[in-house]
């Protein structure tokens, strides 16, 4: 680091570690931590510090560690899907992998002494987990149909790269940026339905044409930044009232990335994301910083941005701007995948398109460039029962975060209890456009429930006496064109009662319809 916080403000216990030792230095003893084993670890490198490697210990399955990956835009080959599995699959029942709300990928079951070999077998593959926890920048999210899209203002999917390589040494490591206050979201969006949800990002490049109504108009991005969702605070990203063309996109990252690390909040943890230092300086003093880190003077941001459209969700076949190409949307119910799942999905990229994969921050996958005359047999393939081009109308929007099974912070269990939920709602009820529902174990809010139709953040409600697993109820959110988020509109419902009240407000808001009167009136 160049310049540190400030010194005089009283450090976080979080703050205290990472001075003592910064998170990337067990890069260097993953070795040894694989011979001596978890139990012999210090405490603050087995239960932080491992995150700087994407390696999360998990008190819920001591012994049994999560990974999380670094997938630029959400891309990924067969080849690495593949290796991904075979990490899987050396677990067996234990084994799984889960693809996040960041279009991201995080593989479970994982032993200690195994790491070194992992590691090994990512870097052959081109993948990283490198700063993907902790206080570090997270997986940076780009347009999901970026080079597909005949309708996309700009293809994503290298300024996302660049953006990540700057950050962390093309995947090795970055001790520039690995000591930042908190975490540090970034976003790209390319196309006109804002399918990244810039407006939750800290921060996010928006299209908008540059020039006044007599000029030719020049395409870059305005720039928004501060959003964040936590426990204590949840805020839309605000403009930055700055306009910047693509090539300077990359600096301008490495700059904002910079001041929060230099100037950002330490004192506080639960006050240490880029808003509360927005609110601290006020956005002009903090975009003058910008511009003179920036070193020349930034425009001012369009008048109007491109985002016009709903959001599209890709689940579906749909064509490519490719002639004869086509993308498939595959839902994957509440992200969960094994390892036969994973192999599978890879043959089918390999056999029908070009072996790429993309993933979604709805959870789901997409396979590029299928051609028209693959298609009739790709429809044969017995995984897309499972991971269905046409799901439920509920099933094809439902987002889940990890929940009581594999997080220490969950109040309660969330992707099974996610799924059965809506299996029951959809045999019950007949639905004519799709209904976005996010499950959240926790005020984290890692499933983003305010982005919802309906979302559900995990809480603990008494019934009948006893403490049970409930939740809030958040309605209003508002994606696409006009994002916005929604609220909290109902407390405290335990999750045993919740099945009707989520069928009343789908009929009484959504125009449900009960399946058997349904049937009757046609
Ligand atoms: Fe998250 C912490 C899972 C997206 C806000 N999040 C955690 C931890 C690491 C807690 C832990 O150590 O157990 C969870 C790991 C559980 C596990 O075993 O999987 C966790 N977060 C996830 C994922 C996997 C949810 C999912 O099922 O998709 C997502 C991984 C994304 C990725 O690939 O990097 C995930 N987390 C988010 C998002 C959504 C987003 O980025 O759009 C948010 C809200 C947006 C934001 O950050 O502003 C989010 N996670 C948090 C927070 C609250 C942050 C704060 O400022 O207070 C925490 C707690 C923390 O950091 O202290 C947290
Ligand atoms: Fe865990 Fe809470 Fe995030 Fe869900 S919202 S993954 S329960 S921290």
């Amino acid at each position: 680091m160049t310049e540190t916080a400030t010194t005089t403000e009283k450090l976080n216990k979080f703050e205290k570690f990472k001075a003592e030792k910064d998170g990337l230095a067990v890069k260097d003893e993953i070795e040894n931590f694989a011979h001596i084993g978890w139990e012999a670890m210090d405490e603050n490198d087995l239960n932080h510090r491992l995150k700087w490697l994407g390696v999360f210990f998990r008190p819920v399955t001591p012994g049994k560690f999560m990974m999380r990956m670094r997938l630029p835009n959400g891309i990924l080959t067969s080849n690495q899907m593949s290796a991904l599995a075979e990490v899987v699959q050396r677990y067996g029942e234990n084994g799984s992998a889960d693809i996040t709300t960041r279009q991201n990928i995080q593989l479970r079951g994982i032993n200690i002494e195994d790491i070194p070999d992992i590691f090994n077998k990512f870097h052959k593959v081109g993948l990283t987990t490198i700063q993907s926890g902790m206080d570090n920048v997270r997986n940076i999210t780009g347009d999901p149909v970026a080079g597909l899209d005949a309708d996309e203002l700009y293809d994503t999917r290298e300024l996302v790269q660049q953006i990540q390589d700057m950050l962390t040494n093309s995947g090795e490591g970055n001790p520039e940026f690995s000591n930042l206050p908190r975490k540090f979201n970034i976003a790209i969006t390319g196309g006109r339905d804002n399918s990244v949800h810039a407006e939750i990002n800290d921060l996010a490049f928006i299209p908008a044409f540059w020039g006044n109504p007599d000029q030719v108009p020049i395409f870059g991005f305005n720039v928004i930044v501060g959003g964040l969702f936590s426990a204590k605070r949840c805020e839309a990203a605000i403009p930055l009232n700055v306009w910047v063309s693509p090539t300077e996109v990359v600096s301008l990252c490495q700059v904002i990335v910079e001041i929060f690390r230099n100037h950002g909040l330490r004192a506080n943890r639960q006050k240490a994301r880029l808003m509360w230092l927005l609110d601290e300086w006020g956005i002009e003093k903090f975009r003058a910083e910008v511009e003179k880190r920036f070193g020349k003077s930034l425009l001012p941001a369009a008048a109007k941005d491109e985002i016009d459209w709903e959001k599209r969700d890709h689940v579906g076949i749909y064509q490519q701007k490719q002639p004869g190409l086509n993308y498939a949307g595959l839902n994957i119910p509440v992200g969960r995948l094994y390892a036969d799942d994973m192999f599978e999905i890879a043959r089918l990229a390999e056999v029908y398109g070009s072996g790429e994969i993309r993933f979604t921050v709805e959870q789901n996958i997409i396979i590029p460039n299928i051609p028209d005359t693959s298609l009739t047999t790709f429809f044969t393939e017995p995984i897309l029962d499972k991971f269905a081009v046409n799901p439920g109308l509920l099933m094809r929007s439902l987002v889940s975060c990890t929940g009581a099974q594999f997080c220490n912070f969950a109040l309660i269990e969330t992707k099974n209890r996610a799924l059965a939920m809506i299996k029951s709602l959809e045999s019950e009820l007949i639905l004519s456009h799709p209904v976005r529902i996010h499950w959240t174990g926790c005020p984290n809010s890692c499933g983003q429930p305010q982005v919802a139709d309906i979302g559900l953040m995990g809480t603990k409600v008494r019934k009948n006496g006893q403490m049970a697993e409930g939740v809030d109820i958040y309605m209003g959110g508002k994606v696409g064109k006009d994002a916005h988020l929604g609220t909290c509109v109902q407390k405290s419902i335990p999750c045993e009662d919740l099945q009707p009240v989520l069928r009343d407000l789908l009929i009484q808001k959504f125009g449900a319809k009960i399946r058997e009167q349904a049937l009757i009136s046609h």
